[in-house]
């Protein structure tokens, strides 16, 4: 299972695993950009940029809009793109019968998360800022390091 920023990242494994016969299922979860981020980001105090493809800087092209089945395909796997759980049930029998690697596009919503599972990550945040959220931000991560055992 990779998002489909890690996908994009790292899709050249697919073309490995079909030259060595070694197949692997990609459920690639498509949300348009790097979500965790981009919620880290606003964890930080910041405000969302740069993460999800709606966000970010581009030139005259555009985003491309990359069609991350096709893709596979060119790599030597099997793809196909799937709009709901019920379509991705089905895509997965599909998926094991194939005698090669299969990639399953599943396209999902956009930065809407899980809830915190509640452990703390320590992440560096500014002590100066002209965004209250980050002022803010910072006041808990210091509040926070209060509770950290360390040694
Ligand atoms: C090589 C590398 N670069 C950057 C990162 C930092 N990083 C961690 S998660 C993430 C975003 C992943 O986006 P995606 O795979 O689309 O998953 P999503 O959070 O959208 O579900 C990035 C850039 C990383 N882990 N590895
Ligand atoms: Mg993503």
């Amino acid at each position: 299972m990779v998002g489909d920023g890690s996908y994009l990242m790292l899709n050249n494994e697919l073309a490995t695993s079909v030259m060595l016969g070694h197949k692997i299922i990609v459920v690639l979860l498509d949300n348009a950009g790097y979500a965790c981020i981009n919620r880290l980001q606003q964890a930080c105090g910041g405000a969302p940029f740069n993460n999800m493809l709606v966000d970010c800087l581009h030139g005259e092209h555009g985003i491309p809009q990359v069609d991350f089945a096709q893709n596979a395909r060119s790599l030597g796997a099997e793809a196909e793109t799937v709009g709901s759980v019920a379509e991705l049930l089905a895509a997965m029998v599909r998926a094991r019968a194939s005698s090669r690697s299969y990639l399953i596009q599943l396209r999902i919503d956009g930065p809407q998360c899980t809830p915190e599972g509640g452990s703390w990550w320590e992440v560096g945040i500014p002590e100066v800022s002209e965004r209250e959220a980050v002022r803010n931000a910072r006041a808990d991560h210091e509040q926070a390091r209060q509770r950290q055992r360390l040694g």
